[in-house]
C-alpha cells in the first residue's frame, strides 16, 4: 500500500491521533459491513472508496490543489455544490459522525450540545480529517441554534470560514434571503479561485450534480422491491460518499452497481428474505462513520429501504432546471431547488411530514423509525408530530434520541427488536 504519512504530515495532521482514528474506523467498517450477508458484488466500489478515504481522494485532492484547484468544504445540504463546480472547485462534505477529542471540545463548547457539532469541533482539535485540513474555504450556515452560535466559536479555530445565512422561512423574503446568499458566497467563491461563473461553466456543474443526483434516485427507486435488493447500510454509504467522491466517478460507479442491483430485482434476489420487515429512516442526518442504528436494525431481521435525511432523499431529490439565459436565471433556479429542502430548521414545516408520508408508500415501509441526535430541538419537536400522524395512519413509528457513543447500544436494540416484532 502506499505511504500516505509524508502527505499527511504536510497536511498538518496529528499522526497519532489519526492512527488511533483510521484503526477504530477501519475494525467498524469490517465488523459492520462486511460481515452482511448477500451483499451485491458493486459493493466492492464502496469498500475501495472507504478504504481510501484518507488516502487515494486526498492525494487527488491534494495534487488538484498544486495545479491551482481549490477545496471548499460543507457541512449542509444547502451549500449549491453546482456553484463550487462553475468556478473549477472541489467540494467535500466534512463528516462529523463519531466523538473525537471530547475534552478539548468541552473547553469550547456545552456538553449539551449534540453530537455532530461537537464531532465538527472534535474532528478539528483532536487533528484527523484531511478533508478539512485540505479545504482551501470551509462554509458554514446558519441553521439551528447550535450550529449558528458554534460558528461563531469555530472561527477563532478555522479562520478561512464563510458562514452563510440561511432564512427559516420560505416566503418571498427567505427565498430573497437565500438568493442574495447564494450570490455572496458565488462571489466568495470567484475571488477564491480567481474563476467567473459563466453560462457555459454553471450549465455544465448542474448537469454533473443532476447526474449524480439520478444516479442515486436510480437506487433509490430499485429498494422499493421486495426483497430490497441492497441494504440500508450499504445505501446510506451511498449517500455518505455522495458528499466527497469525485462526482463523475461517483455516478459511473452508482450505475453500474443499479445495474447489478436491476438484474437482482428481475431475478426476485435480495439481501433479506423476501418479506422482511420494511424500515424508512427518517430524521437528522447521519455522517460517517455514524452506522449504529443501521446496523442495530439489520442485524435484527430487518432492512432499512429509504433514509428520509440529508444523507438521503432529503438532500438528493428535485433536479435543478439547467435553462437560462444569465447566471442570475439560473442562480434563481438554484434557489428555488434548494428552497425545497424540508429542513427541521424552518417553520412551519409542512414539506417533511408530507414527504415521509410519500416515502412510506413509495416504498412499502412497514414502520418509520424517527431518529434524532441528543439534544436536537428541531428534529426533536417534529417527531412528536409525525409519530402521531403516522400512527394515526396506522403506520407504526418509533422514535429513537441518542448520540454517538456505544453506551445504550445494548438498550436501543431492545427497543428495535420490540419495534420489528410489533410491525
Ligand atoms: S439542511 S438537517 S444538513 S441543517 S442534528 S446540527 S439540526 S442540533 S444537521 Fe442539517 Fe442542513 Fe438541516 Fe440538513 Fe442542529 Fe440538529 Fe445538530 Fe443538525
Amino acid at each position: 500500500a502506499m505511504d500516505y504519512r509524508p502527505m499527511w504530515r504536510d497536511l498538518g495532521l496529528n499522526l497519532d491521533n489519526h492512527d488511533a482514528l483510521l484503526s477504530v474506523l477501519g475494525k467498524l467498517y469490517g465488523d459492520t459491513f462486511l460481515t452482511q450477508p448477500n451483499r451485491p458484488a458493486g459493493t466492492a466500489y464502496l469498500d475501495f472508496v472507504m478504504s481510501e478515504v484518507h488516502g487515494l481522494r486526498i492525494q487527488e485532492l491534494v495534487e488538484g490543489k498544486k495545479r491551482g484547484r481549490k477545496v471548499v468544504g460543507t457541512y449542509c445540504t444547502f451549500v449549491p455544490e453546482e456553484l463550487v463546480l462553475a468556478v473549477d472547485a472541489v467540494m467535500v462534505g466534512l463528516c462529523a459522525g463519531a466523538d473525537f477529542a471530547t475534552e478539548a471540545v468541552e473547553r469550547y463548547l456545552p456538553r449539551n450540545l449534540c453530537a455532530l457539532i461537537k464531532s465538527t469541533f472534535g474532528f478539528k482539535l483532536g487533528g484527523v480529517c484531511p478533508y478539512l485540513e485540505s479545504s482551501d474555504l470551509v462554509v458554514g450556515e446558519n441553521t439551528c441554534d447550535g450550529k449558528k452560535k458554534a460558528w461563531e466559536v469555530f472561527r477563532g479555530i478555522v479562520p478561512n470560514l464563510h458562514v452563510m445565512d440561511l432564512p427559516q422561512m420560505k416566503h418571498g423574503e427567505g427565498r430573497a434571503l437565500l438568493k442574495a446568499e447564494y450570490l455572496r458566497f458565488m462571489e466568495t467563491l470567484e475571488r477564491l479561485t480567481g474563476n467567473r461563473v459563466t453560462v457555459e461553466s454553471l450549465a455544465k456543474a448542474i448537469d454533473v450534480v443532476n447526474a449524480k443526483r439520478q444516479a442515486v434516485h436510480r437506487l433509490s427507486a430499485l429498494r422499493a422491491a421486495d426483497p430490497a435488493p441492497i441494504s440500508g447500510l450499504d445505501s446510506l454509504l451511498v449517500n455518505q460518499i455522495f458528499f466527497y467522491e469525485d462526482p463523475v466517478r461517483f455516478t459511473a460507479q452508482i450505475n453500474a452497481l443499479c445495474e447489478e442491483l436491476e438484474a437482482r430485482v428481475r431475478t426476485g434476489a435480495g439481501v433479506a428474505g423476501k418479506g422482511a420487515p420494511r424500515i424508512l429512516v427518517s430524521g437528522c442526518p447521519m455522517a460517517v462513520p455514524n452506522w449504529k442504528i443501521p446496523a442495530l436494525v439489520e442485524t435484527s431481521g430487518a432492512v432499512i429501504v429509504a433514509e428520509e435525511s440529508c444523507v438521503g432523499e432529503r438532500g438528493t431529490r428535485n433536479l435543478v432546471p439547467r435553462t437560462g439565459a444569465t447566471v442570475e436565471e439560473m442562480v434563481d433556479h438554484l434557489v428555488d431547488r434548494y428552497l425545497r429542502i424540508d429542513c427541521a430548521i424552518y417553520t412551519p414545516n409542512p414539506d417533511r411530514l408530507a414527504h415521509v408520508k410519500e416515502m412510506a408508500r413509495a416504498y412499502r415501509v412497514d414502520g418509520v423509525l424517527l431518529y434524532g441526535l441528543q439534544f436536537c430541538t428541531p428534529y426533536a419537536v417534529e417527531a412528536l408530530g409525525i409519530e402521531q400522524v403516522l400512527e394515526g395512519e396506522g403506520i407504526p413509528a418509533l422514535r429513537i434520541e441518542t448520540d454517538y457513543s456505544q453506551e445504550d447500544v445494548g438498550q436501543l436494540k431492545t427497543r428495535i427488536q420490540a419495534f420489528i416484532e410489533r410491525i
